[in-house]
């Protein structure tokens, strides 16, 4: 074994080449609500979108007046100015989306000291979005991006119907929600849109189903297929959820190579007044995934869970399912201290076998201070779990540690995902899958 002032100068060398490799990896980011720029207003970007994110909305309200609809009824600039004042004027920006505005301003050669929002707005006014969206992707080094698209969301499907022409930075995923969680309504789009499941769950409706999400996945040449559920998401369970979710979701993702995403933990609407910034956390029941990944060993869950009680269990679930992929530090997770906690326990007990991080942006220039503060942390984490491995003997190489942040950063999803394709079997749909 290597004696103490070894590993105390390997250990400070340690930190340099960490930085060093994980600075210049190139990241896939599995989960954002990002658009494609030829969806032209869906793709939110600049600095008045920037301060009017539904983080800071939460926080701006944190002191008062809390006079909701007269902050509802403001244009997005008024809005926009109201936080400003509030949290850079009033206060220092200390909580983590404050500061991911300065650290974003900041990374694109703007002075958010300056105190004039009226420069800032000036200078993004002169930019064009395909100027932006390449000006972003290269400062926060991410090469590609997972959209959420719904085919619930009249406003995105209108885009969907004029076959736009894509970017291929911009992945597509499709975006379940309302179909699992709330049937009724679901069954009226469905219907809407030519695939009428009829009056009641049955042989009929799962035809329906299936043929709408076989559509809706060519159509945006999707990834893999995502939910996110409540507190009490139960399974096996008498309920439409779990009925659709074993009927139609599951087989469809299995025989057309979609992985299934789960974000767990959220409770909606906990205060409705504040719109999409007033959803909290409740801890999830992980025997529900449990019993996915054991009742469907054929498919891939891809898994997050909101609350921090959840994470060792997600982490001790993944080591008993190979059909289980852990990713990100989710929302009320995405804070430094929580990312480096939950990243520690994920890389003690599964290695490079999950995925670090993903930004959730819901504005282009958030991929900036999103990744920029991930990396740090992931930089202090693997200098660490290096430190450790050096004192046992093994030193590690450059080569080894960028195919360790690479599968950290994108590698062992899109792995994951391969995994989750198809095996080619004579007629059916899976080959017809393999042969698009
Ligand atoms: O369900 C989700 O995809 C969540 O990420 C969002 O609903 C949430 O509003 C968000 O932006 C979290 O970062
Ligand atoms: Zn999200």
């Amino acid at each position: 074994m290597p004696g103490y002032t070894f590993i105390v100068q390997v250990g400070s060398q340690l930190f340099s080449r960490v930085e060093r490799v994980v600075s210049q990896a190139r990241v896939a980011d599995i989960h954002t609500h990002l658009y494609d720029p030829g969806f032209h207003s869906l793709l939110k970007w600049g600095i008045d979108e920037l301060l009017v994110y539904h983080y800071l909305v939460s926080e701006s309200f944190r002191s008062g007046p809390w006079d909701y609809d007269r902050f509802w009824s403001a244009s997005t600039s008024q809005q926009a100015e109201w936080i400003w004042n509030r949290l850079f004027v009033a206060q220092s920006p200390l909580s983590e989306a404050a500061r991911g505005v300065i650290t974003t301003l900041n990374s694109l050669g703007l002075d958010p000291r300056s105190g004039d929002l009226a420069l800032l707005r000036q200078w993004f006014s002169l930019r064009t979005p395909e100027q932006h969206v390449e000006q972003v992707l290269e400062v926060a080094g991410v090469e590609s991006v997972c959209m959420t698209n719904s085919p619930f969301d009249s406003e995105e499907t209108v885009y969907w119907q004029r076959t736009p022409r894509r970017d291929p930075r911009f992945v597509g995923a499709l975006r379940i929600d309302p179909l699992l969680l709330n049937w009724r309504e679901a069954r009226l789009t469905l219907k809407e849109q030519g695939y009428d499941p009829g009056e009641s769950l049955n042989d009929a409706a799962v035809t329906a189903i299936r043929r709408f999400l076989e559509d809706w996945t060519r159509r945006i040449e999707s990834r893999y297929c995502m939910v996110s559920t409540p507190p009490e998401f139960a399974f096996p369970a008498e309920t439409d959820s779990a009925w659709i979710l074993e009927k139609a979701v599951l087989p469809h993702c299995r025989d057309h190579g979609q992985a299934f995403a789960m974000m767990m933990g959220v409770r909606r609407g906990v205060n409705p007044r504040l719109r999409m910034a007033g959803d909290g956390v409740g801890q999830a029941d992980l025997t529900a995934l449990a019993s996915l990944c054991r009742c469907f060993p054929e498919n891939r869950f891809l898994v997050t869970c909101l609350s921090r009680e959840c994470q060792q269990e997600l982490v001790i679930l993944a080591r008993k399912f190979p059909n289980l992929h852990p990713f990100g530090c989710w929302w009320f997770n995405n804070t430094p201290q929580l990312i480096e906690e939950t990243t520690t326990l994920r890389l003690d007990l599964l290695g490079t076998s999950f995925t670090f991080q993903h930004s959730d942006s819901r504005v282009l220039d958030q991929l900036i201070y999103k990744w920029k503060h991930s990396r740090v942390v992931l930089v202090d984490c693997l200098t660490q779990a290096y430190t450790r491995l050096a004192a046992s003997g093994w030193v590690p190489t450059d080569v080894e540690m960028e195919r360790d942040v690479h599968r950290l950063l994108g590698g062992s999803f899109n792995e994951f995902l391969e995994g989750a394709r198809p095996v080619r079997h004579e007629g059916g749909i899976a080959r017809d899958f393999e042969s698009r």
